[in-house]
């Protein structure tokens, strides 16, 4: 009975849902009616709720039937379902994004290439290189698979120390070019989508810049610009405050005539140092970083930063050997610097350095990279104050010389000099390699042409960024000069013709080495088997490889020959082997070193180039004298997952490998 009230349809089991379904909101919408209206119901509009619906129908009919419930209910499925939908993907994007690791920042996936400007090339023909010349030569950095470009020093200086002493810190120097030159390199660099770095030696000046000649004259807030202190006279001879010796040797005091007083200098007399305990000065730093920042320079490199205060008590430095007569202390290295050298307050000067920096680092992809160049040599730790904390950031990376400074070479040296590094860092942070600089000699003169290739097969392989100083590349030697500062900054060796290519003039500001018709890089780079084609194999390999650039290290082996690394992957079977050969021929047993270790791997490259691509057997690896070897093999099992080298393993900036998904997370 119930069911003939419902609408008179016979419910004998086999009704068909939509039919009784569509009787049922029909009898109820009308059962509905008079609740909701006060009207009465027109007999012909419940006639039309009883129509399917049909093409063309008016928009009443089809309001008729929208609110039927299979519509409602339909439409609300589906509008939920978009919600939904929408939701999920909105939770997807979050999850990759936060899941994702970051990506590795330009200073960070870019080798360095360091460019001593006035021996790069010389665009008009006077035996200087200069700022065009860089420009012209660009592609050759782009060849190299570099995108970093660092330019040492060009501020206006009267060069007596190689440019390292600014008359003006807002100005090229003439020999370089102008202004202009610098803007248009600067454009063309980002052009061609490289960046670039320039030196900063904030610690002194020329005895030309305008602030010393107002110093020296007590002009308004410059009279304390300098580190002036009464020196006495006795007997005829200046006695300076106390014994403080510059890097140069002797005093570091200097009688000026002019203001009768003396003048404290680091490094050379024409170079004084400026008063870092007055504000004026360190906001004139601010503004030239700002300045430069300003033309677009993507980083700084401040150099001899750990020179920046000294103690105001002005104590004499203790002797070396202290039984060594003061008056006969006349070398840098005969005293302790415990009041010349990273006096307290200078980290705070660093900090507001980076400070500075990081105004010009808030539109996405523009940050500033910061680097500090102070060759510590025997300090790692004072190196590392660099870093910063884990909160307090200072430079990205304090540039790393160990791999220069070594004494000799052997495998074993290597290792202690990469692991010292490696140890020594401060959690988090990321490493940097230079295996040649502007003040050291070239690695063909420093150790040995043999050992060139596996320098750069080192270098291009460790992680964290490499640092190339310019014909690195190509091999470069010294060239045979009195002054022991100018022998690795003879012109850049680009081909055969005269002068190297350096420059189309009559003569170079430095001779060319007579080696250029071998080693230049249009020669090289038609030969297979040059450093010139290694350095490229490498630098390509590191950009395509994801061991390579963001991977594990871990220390395999080490021993008078050999230094032996992998590079790995967390989600990648494939890892990277490096047997890398700094003595004597040798054969090394990698099964006897590493667990479970295939019985062969393949030679992906290798500085003799005719060995690469062959097989060999991990129980026999065989190098000869400078040889270097990457070797690549799969395994489930990699180094960095076992046991036996744990404390062994080097990982920044962390990252996974997804097959699945063929994309990087992190938490793995
Ligand atoms: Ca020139
Ligand atoms: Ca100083």
């Amino acid at each position: 009975m119930e069911l003939s009230e419902k609408g008179g349809v016979q419910n004998n089991g086999f009704v068909q849902n939509e039919d009784f379904e569509d009787k049922e909101t029909a009898t109820s919408s009308q059962d509905e009616m008079p609740k909701m209206c006060s009207v009465d119901v027109d007999p012909v509009a419940v006639e039309e709720t009883m129509l399917k619906p049909y093409a063309g129908m008016p928009k009443e009919v089809l309001l008729q039937f929208s609110s039927q419930a299979r519509y409602r209910v339909t439409r609300e499925i589906l509008f939920w379902l978009v919600i939904a939908g929408a939701i999920v993907l909105v939770c997807a994007t979050i999850a990759i994004i936060a899941l994702s690791p970051k990506c590795l920042d330009w200073w960070q996936a870019s080798p360095i290439y360091q460019i001593y400007p006035r021996s790069f090339r010389d665009s008009n023909m006077d035996g200087n290189g200069d700022l065009k010349g860089i420009q012209e030569k660009l592609d050759h950095i782009t060849y190299l698979n570099i995108k970093t470009i660092w330019i040492t020093s060009f501020f206006k200086s009267p060069l007596k120390d190689l440019g390292y002493g600014a008359e003006d810190f807002y100005d090229i120097d003439p020999i370089f070019g102008s202004m202009t030159d610098f803007e248009n390199l600067i454009a063309a660099i980002h052009d061609k989508g490289l960046k670039v770095i320039m030196d900063l030696i904030p610690n002194h000046t020329s005895d030309k810049h305008r602030w010393f000649q107002l110093s020296r004259n007590r002009t308004g807030k410059y009279t304390d610009y300098y580190i002036w202190q009464d020196c006495r006279q006795a007997a005829g001879s200046l006695i300076p405050p106390n014994n403080w010796v510059s890097v140069f040797g002797n005093s570091s005091w200097e009688f000026d005539d002019v203001r009768e007083q003396c003048y404290f200098h680091q490094f050379g007399k024409e170079q004084p140092d400026l008063n870092f305990r007055n504000a004026a000065v360190q906001q004139e730093i601010h503004d030239i970083i700002k300045f430069w920042l300003g033309k677009g320079v993507d980083g700084l490199s401040f150099g001899t930063v750990k020179f920046l205060l000294e103690a105001t008590h002005l104590r004499d430095e203790p002797p070396v050997n202290k039984s060594q007569n003061g008056e006969s202390i006349t070398a840098y290295s005969q005293l302790y610097h415990d009041y010349t050298t990273t006096q307290v307050g200078l980290h705070d000067i660093v900090r507001s350095f980076r400070h500075t920096m990081n105004e010009f680092s808030r539109e996405p992809g523009r940050y500033r990279f910061m680097g500090s160049d102070d060759d510590e040599k025997e300090d790692i730790e004072a190196t590392m104050m660099y870093y910063g904390t884990t909160f307090i950031q200072e430079a990205d990376f304090p540039f790393n010389f160990n791999l220069i400074n070594m004494k000799n070479l052997s495998g074993n040296s290597i290792s202690e000099a990469v692991n010292s590094w490696m140890q020594n860092m401060p959690a988090g942070k990321w490493p940097n390699w230079a295996v040649g600089s502007p003040n050291a000699a070239r690695i063909s003169t420093r150790i040995g042409k043999e050992y060139i290739n596996v320098m750069n097969m080192l270098l291009l392989t460790l992680p964290g960024t490499p640092v190339t100083y310019y014909g690195e590349e190509i091999g470069m030697e010294n060239i045979a000069s009195e002054n022991a500062t100018l022998p690795e900054k003879s012109p850049m060796q680009w081909d055969g013709k005269v002068n190297a290519g350096f420059t189309e003039g009559n003569s170079s500001w430095l001779p060319v080495n007579s080696d250029y018709q071998s080693v230049n890089v249009e020669i090289q780079s038609t030969w297979s088997n040059s450093s010139l084609a290694l350095y490229r194999a490498l630098t390509l390999l590191r950009n395509e490889e994801l061991p390579m650039n963001r991977g594990w290290m871990c220390h395999i082996w080490n021993d008078s020959n050999v230094f032996v690394y992998v590079r790995e992957l967390d989600g990648l079977d494939r890892v990277f082997m490096m047997v890398l050969n700094f003595g004597q021929e040798a054969t090394t047993d990698l099964q006897a070193r590493v667990p479970n270790l295939p019985s062969e791997a393949v030679i992906r490259l290798s500085t003799h180039f005719s060995n690469a691509g062959k097989v060999v057997n991990t129980k026999l690896i065989k190098t000869e004298m400078g040889e270097g070897l990457v070797l690549e093999y799969t395994t489930a099992k990699p180094v960095h997952t076992m046991e036996a080298f744990q404390g062994k393993c080097f990982v920044a900036e962390k990252a996974c490998y997804s097959k699945v998904l063929n994309l990087l997370y992190v938490n793995c």
